[in-house]
């Protein structure tokens, strides 16, 4: 039996990582590849689990910590995609604020297991704004030591991926490359979009031939990646809501709207906030990765009786004070027109990276 190829895809909070492994997928399975996808996050009810459910392809989450710190967890995930479906391909995609994945994934990967996997280069999405920001020496609104976690997370890459590529003129992509390519020397570039497609199947192609694997280790500040982490306040919450005949785009709409104001108007940072609205087959996705002017909804809930949403947020700031502006902002948008339950919700913030291994050397 041949090896399931495993990939990678890693990069900051909004990066683009899981709208790639989408749009990877359905190219994988036009190929009648078998696909598996694992999903990553510091607390249950992931956004990107629902939304990758969509692709039909097996879907494994774990979550409650970082893969690296649940090496064991990541390979049960792994373990159990293989026992129902024997997939071809498995693309997992690590929460997006954690960095020295090559010394605690990579490395131990290639020692221990061989054998049943082929490992992939570890692929790193930035976004083409935050990137340009970074080049320029900024933090983007970014507390400087979550700005240090993404400038990490791209020394380490193999493949270094520019995102959203139909969000930049063509010269203007074209320099970018060049000006990553001179400050990264030791990593490949290149761009896609996975809204047009462009370079997803480029990327594919490098990601079954490049050579490189875990190809280097980098010096990681483990105190700076940990006020990183910390800085930001996390929020997972699932609810339930019900009214009679409710225009559910209408209402995501709005809280998506009293959410961005609210975190525009207090200046805080935001990482990404993403919510899924779920009408029974029907669902709307809202996402902001920034100022108010990021934010977008995609798809459609329709009108019916009952939904479920589930919210992640991760922002700069507490996690109680997110948790304030999240409940006032659903008070405001849903108050007058539905009832809403509240089925599960956590909030924390990250806590100190402690992984289960972490290797000195590069694994041959
Ligand atoms: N214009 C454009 N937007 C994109 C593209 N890919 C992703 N996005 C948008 O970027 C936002 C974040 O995308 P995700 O795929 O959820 O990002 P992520 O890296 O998985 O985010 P986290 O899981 O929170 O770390 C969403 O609003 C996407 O629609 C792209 O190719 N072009
Ligand atoms: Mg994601």
């Amino acid at each position: 039996m041949s090896k399931t190829r495993l990939i990678f895809v890693g990069g900051f909070l909004g990066a683009g990582k899981t709208t790639l492994l989408y749009e990877a997928t359905r190219i994988f399975m036009e190929e009648g590849k078998r696909v598996g996808l694992v999903t990553n996050d510091q607390a249950p009810e992931l956004v990107d689990s629902a939304i990758l459910l969509q692709t039909r392809a097996e879907v494994e989450e774990v979550s409650g910590s970082c893969f690296c710190c649940n090496y064991n967890g990541l390979m049960s995930s792994l373990q159990k995609i293989n026992l129902q479906s024997g997939a071809d391909v498995i693309i997992a995609e690590p929460v997006g604020s954690c960095t020295d994945l090559s010394a605690t994934i990579m490395q131990p990967f290639k020692d221990l297991h061989k054998q049943d996997f082929l490992l992939s280069p570890l692929t790193v999405l930035v976004d083409p704004y935050r990137l340009k920001e970074m080049l320029a020496g900024n933090t983007g609104g970014l507390h400087p030591s979550a700005s240090y976690i993404l400038e990490k997370q791209l020394e380490e890459s193999d493949i270094i991926v520019i995102s959203k590529s139909d969000l930049l003129q063509e010269d203007e992509l074209r320099l970018l490359i060049q000006q990553v390519s001179a400050y990264f020397p030791d990593s490949e570039v290149m761009a896609l979009s996975s809204r047009t497609g462009q370079g997803i199947r480029e990327w594919i192609q490098k990601v079954r031939e490049h050579s490189k694997i875990g190809s280097r280790l980098i010096q990681v500040d483990y105190d700076r990646y940990a006020e990183g982490e910390a800085v930001l306040g996390w929020l997972n919450a699932s609810v339930s809501m019900a009214g009679n005949g409710v225009d559910w785009d209408r209402q995501l709409t709005a809280l998506m709207n009293c959410l961005a104001e609210a975190f525009d108007q207090e200046n805080l940072s935001v990482g990404h906030v993403k919510v899924i609205l779920k009408n029974g087959e029907q669902s709307l996705a809202g996402n902001l990765t920034g100022k108010s002017s990021t934010l977008l909804l995609r798809g459609s809930a329709g009108i019916s009786d009952h939904a479920e949403l589930i919210i992640n947020a991760r922002v700069e700031t507490l996690p109680s004070r997110l948790a304030e502006i999240v409940q006032r902002s659903m008070q405001s948008a849903f108050a007058n027109s539905l009832q809403y339950e509240i089925l599960a919700w956590k909030c924390l913030s990250p806590g100190y990276p402690s992984p289960t291994y972490r290797y000195n050397k590069v694994v041959g």
